[in-house]
């Protein structure tokens, strides 16, 4: 059998949120905004414009669109010179054989990202050939947990959606999951993603006979 196996990027194949975390603070301290690791949390797998929203929320501030477009770019200017060095190194315990022991038994792999970034990063990482399809931020008008990411990604495969299985780190990710109707995985930590049909700390307690399974459903 084949499905199609959807995978987030920041949290799930690589810890891009520690970059995003130090490029929002340094917009937030500009500003007078306290911005803790906690604050942190609820930015993962939420766009780019919408974490500043919530950023400046958080601060009380409201700022012109003029000054939001400009931070914006900092911030991104500022991230993208954090993945500057980034290589193989960086990708999370267990990823890579997993995405292996996918390709090898003839299963459809897809990246499932809010991030516009998530090309370049699959690149200098050196797993972008295991993607059959990515769908990232620049794709995609809705953030999860709207599914529209992941149902593109499945579309784009040509499976149903009920054929797709979701890796996710984040909630809004797992919930656009079950709105899609798909197997959604959780990776992390189970008190905060026990929606997830099926929950894992990380790749490397995933193993090959619970993918076999999954494939067989
Ligand atoms: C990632 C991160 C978010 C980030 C978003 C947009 O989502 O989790 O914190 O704000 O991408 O990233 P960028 O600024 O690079 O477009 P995901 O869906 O990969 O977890
Ligand atoms: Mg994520």
């Amino acid at each position: 059998k084949t499905k199609a196996f959807i995978f987030d990027l920041d949290g799930v194949i690589v810890d891009t949120a520690k970059y995003h975390y130090l490029a929002w603070q340094k917009i937030a301290n500009q500003l007078g905004i306290e911005f803790t690791p906690e604050h942190n949390e609820g930015l993962k797998g939420v766009s780019r414009v919408r974490s500043l929203d919530l950023i400046l929320e958080l601060g009380k501030i409201e700022a012109s669109q003029e000054n939001k477009d400009k931070w914006l770019v900092e911030k991104n200017e500022d991230y993208l010179s954090y993945l500057v060095d980034m290589d193989e190194s960086e990708i999370l315990i267990g990823v890579v054989p997993v995405l292996h022991y996918l390709k090898e038994n003839k299963q459809l792999i897809a990246l499932g990202s809010a991030s516009k970034n998530a090309r370049p990063i699959l690149e200098k990482t050196g797993i972008i050939h295991y993607f059959d399809v990515i769908v990232d931020g620049n794709d995609v008008s809705n953030a999860k947990p709207d599914p529209e990411v992941f149902l593109r990604a499945a579309a784009l495969l040509n499976m149903a959606p009920e054929n797709a299985i979701v890796f996710e780190d984040s909630v809004a990710g797992i919930q656009a999951a079950n709105i899609a109707h798909m197997t959604s995985v959780g990776i992390g930590d189970a008190n905060i993603l026990h929606e997830a049909a099926y929950i894992f700390p990380d790749f490397a307690h995933i193993e090959t006979n619970f993918i076999e399974t999954l494939v067989n459903k």
